[in-house]
């Protein structure tokens, strides 16, 4: 921190920078690395439901990080800045493992339930990846079927030839992979051509306006029809409400997934939730 501030002081004009002024992701990024050396990030499981059965067939794990100094910082927050930091195959390696080390009990009581884990875009581009998830696997004894791989058409964009080989060898392990917040940022059909995707994740920016905007059903109802014709589960992300639950199934939507039917909980409440729905 002090070389940082001596770096901007030598630019300056009065040669003077306090080091507390200096560049705050540097800070951050430092404190994420101790936070991933300390296990100081966790582990929360949000529930995906299976609309015609209204049960629980899949979570997904989602990231969280309470920083002593930081407060509780999200996660689009400090993939970034692990991404700026060089980080993103630490926190890759970390998440994964800590990830199925949660999951790894929780399936062991109910086999049938799935895992889905978010992939960094960087993670294309890191060599080894394809190995460090099998060998996790392998090590938490998991089939290749229970995980679900989420990753978002702008990570698909930035590389299409690599990221597709990549999910191609493993989704020929088994593993499912998802296209996560379909629809949102800058997307083209060509990828969806040849890419290897199992389920279609529809952007809930679509989805939680649903209920009194005829549009963004028109848009939903379209997009679940992309999915079907192309051999894809449809997911809705971000249902909040008992009215757009209802569209979903009218449209035969097959996966819904957000606040309505659950926020993201840590394994006690899931596990409660999971005993209720026995
Ligand atoms: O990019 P991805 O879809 O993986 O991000 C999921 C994020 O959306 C999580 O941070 C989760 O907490 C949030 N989320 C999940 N369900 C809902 C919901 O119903 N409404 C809103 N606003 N956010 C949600
Ligand atoms: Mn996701």
């Amino acid at each position: 921190r002090a070389m940082s501030a001596l770096e901007r002081a030598l630019e300056s004009n009065n040669r003077l920078a306090l080091a507390d002024e200096a560049n705050a992701d540097l800070w951050l990024q430092d404190d994420l690395r101790d936070a991933l050396v300390n296990n100081e990030l966790s582990i929360q499981f949000q529930p995906l439901v299976d609309i015609r059965s209204r049960r629980v067939t899949s979570v997904e794990a989602l990231a969280r990080w309470r920083s002593a100094r930081h407060g509780v910082i999200a996660p689009s927050r400090f993939i970034a800045l692990a991404e700026q930091a060089g980080l993103a195959p630490e926190l890759t390696r970390w998440s994964v493992n800590a990830i199925l080390r949660e999951y790894a009990p929780l399936r062991r009581q109910m086999p049938e339930l799935r895992c889905a884990i978010n992939l960094s875009p960087k993670v294309f581009s890191q060599s080894g990846i394809e190995g460090q998830i099998s060998a996790a696997l392998a090590i938490w004894g998991i089939p290749p079927e229970s995980l679900t791989l989420e990753v978002t058409e702008t990570a698909v964009m930035d590389d299409p030839e690599l990221s597709s080989a990549t999910l191609r060898h493993l989704r020929d392990t088994g593993v499912r992979v998802a296209i996560d917040d379909f629809g949102q940022g800058y997307s083209s059909f060509t990828y969806l051509k040849h890419f290897p995707a199992t389920e279609l994740k529809i952007d809930q920016s679509f989805v939680t306006p649903m209920a009194g905007d005829p549009r963004a059903r028109q848009l939903v109802r379209s997009m679940i029809g992309i999915a079907h014709h192309l051999d894809m589960e449809a997911v809705a992300e971000g249902v909040e409400d008992a009215t757009t639950l209802a569209y979903l199934a009218e449209m035969g939507c097959d996966i819904a997934q957000g606040y309505h039917l659950g926020r993201p909980m840590d394994v006690p409440e899931l596990l409660q939730r999971l005993r209720a729905q026995e």
